[in-house]
């Protein structure tokens, strides 16, 4: 074999074990966050963190450009990254094998700091995933690289032909066939959890309602051909949110917290609560301030829920209005978003609610279940926050929420907009009429 096809071969083959290495690491975590956390996989925290240094604009461009896809292109570009780092690190791993292994372990530590600074992270045990699949890709790509680097220590290699190729392919298939089982075992576990949620989700009646929503009128239930209904099902209404892992809550397990500055008697609510408080079911448009002129991202559902105003004043609070000291309501969710909204508007009689109930069914996963807040007239991201755990009476000079520290107002009442459904505009993407 001429010298240079040899140093190819081995190339190819270094690039190729890293790739494998890549593989076995991202496995591993995988079964790590399941026995964990499925929100700790270094896949999900990194992504969570790219999505939370992006800026702005951009992020606002993705949400328009890719829609719901947004998170799967996000993780796909991530993956692309890591592939081509991982490349890297085994051509590196040709000549010093240490360092390639070293570099694989520095990937650990991205991923586990990532872990340890998401807003929902829960304890240290968010670094295992990364940790875990960081030693066993580097411990891949240092013990296939010895094999391409000489025999058996990897030091000093006779020539490039001097390498151990029985050795590499079994290395390289007991390897990958450890890691697939792995990664098979923690996708597994994690959709046994998933099941579970699932069943317990199905598992609650809503009551009815005992203020329940007008009938929807003949003539506000028109249909014509191209018409979207009045009301957006379920399963085709818009989801804006930055949760690359749908949060899967227990709701028997749910609590919700109503506290901080003016509130006199802090509130902690059960679901069961709320299924037993003042039921009110409203049609309520809900919209994303980034929807386009004729875009995808605005909805009206039939929520049920229990008036927010009702809930606060049983926690005593004062609004504003009556020299009440919290002017800003911040919510909060299981995955650490914080949503702002003008204590003014929940209490100024409109029907802002916790809601429970969507369409006649519970909260599908994606749009909060258990429990999320809708306010009528105000875009999303001040008021309709999904997965909710916590509410803060507080004032808009001492808190920033999320999107408010990445420059977006603070206050944002709904501005009109009406929808010409047919005939459409020509760069119509809202689904189709079903
Ligand atoms: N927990 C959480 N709630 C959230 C968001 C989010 O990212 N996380 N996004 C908000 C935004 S910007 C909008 S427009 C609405 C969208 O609600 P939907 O996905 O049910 O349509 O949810 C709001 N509530
Ligand atoms: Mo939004």
């Amino acid at each position: 074999m001429t010298t240079n096809r040899a140093f190819l071969i081995r190339g190819a083959l270094a690039g190729a074990g890293a790739l494998l290495a890549a593989f076995s690491s991202l496995a591993v975590a995988e079964l790590g966050a399941a026995l964990t956390r499925p929100g700790a996989s270094p896949v999900v925290v990194v992504g969570g963190a790219s999505i939370d240094l992006t800026p702005a604009p951009l992020k606002d461009w993705a949400v328009r450009n890719f829609g719901t896809n947004d998170k799967l292109v996000l993780q796909a570009g991530i993956l692309t990254v890591l592939a081509l780092c991982a490349v890297a690190l085994g051509l590196l791993a040709l000549r010093h094998r240490r360092a390639g292994a070293l570099g694989v372990l520095a990937f650990g530590v991205i991923g586990a700091l990532a872990a340890l600074r998401r807003p929902d992270s829960a304890s240290w045990t968010d670094v295992l995933p990364s940790a875990v699949g960081a030693l066993a890709g580097a411990a891949v790509l240092y013990v296939l690289s010895g094999r391409l680097t000489g025999p058996g220590n990897g030091v000093a290699p006779h020539g490039p032909d001097d390498w151990d190729r029985r050795g590499f392919l079994i290395a390289a298939s007991a390897a990958a066939a450890a890691s697939a089982g792995a990664g098979a075992l923690g996708r597994g576990l994690t959709a046994a959890r998933t099941g579970d949620a699932a069943g317990a989700r199905a598992a609650v009646t809503l009551p009815a309602p005992g203020s329940p929503a007008p009938a929807i009128t003949s003539r506000t239930a028109l249909r014509l051909p191209g018409m979207l209904p009045f009301t957006t099902p379920n399963k085709d209404f818009y989801r804006v949110d930055t949760a690359l892992v749908v949060p899967e809550i227990d709701a028997t397990a749910w609590r919700l917290e109503i506290h901080g500055t003016g509130v006199t008697r802090p509130l902690t609510l059960t679901f069961q609560d709320l299924l037993e408080g003042e039921l009110i079911e409203r049609d309520i448009t809900l919209t994303c301030v980034s929807n386009e002129v004729g875009g995808p991202y605005a909805g009206t559902a039939r929520w049920i829920g229990v008036r927010l105003a009702d809930l606060l004043r049983q926690a005593g609070i004062r609004p504003p209005s009556r020299g009440g000291p919290a002017d800003q309501l911040v919510a909060r969710s299981v995955d650490g978003m914080t949503l702002g909204t003008p204590v003014e508007d929940v209490m100024d009689g409109r029907d802002a609610m916790l809601a429970i109930g969507m369409n006649g069914e519970p909260l599908p996963f994606d749009h909060g279940f258990p429990v999320r807040m809708v306010v009528p007239g105000l875009y999303g991201y001040v008021s309709a926050c999904k997965w909710i755990e916590d509410i803060e009476l507080t004032t808009f000079d001492a808190d920033d929420p999320y999107w408010v520290k990445r420059k977006w107002a603070r206050k944002a009442p709904v501005k009109t907009q009406s929808r010409i459904d047919t005939p459409g505009p020509s760069h119509a993407r809202h689904p189709a009429p079903s």
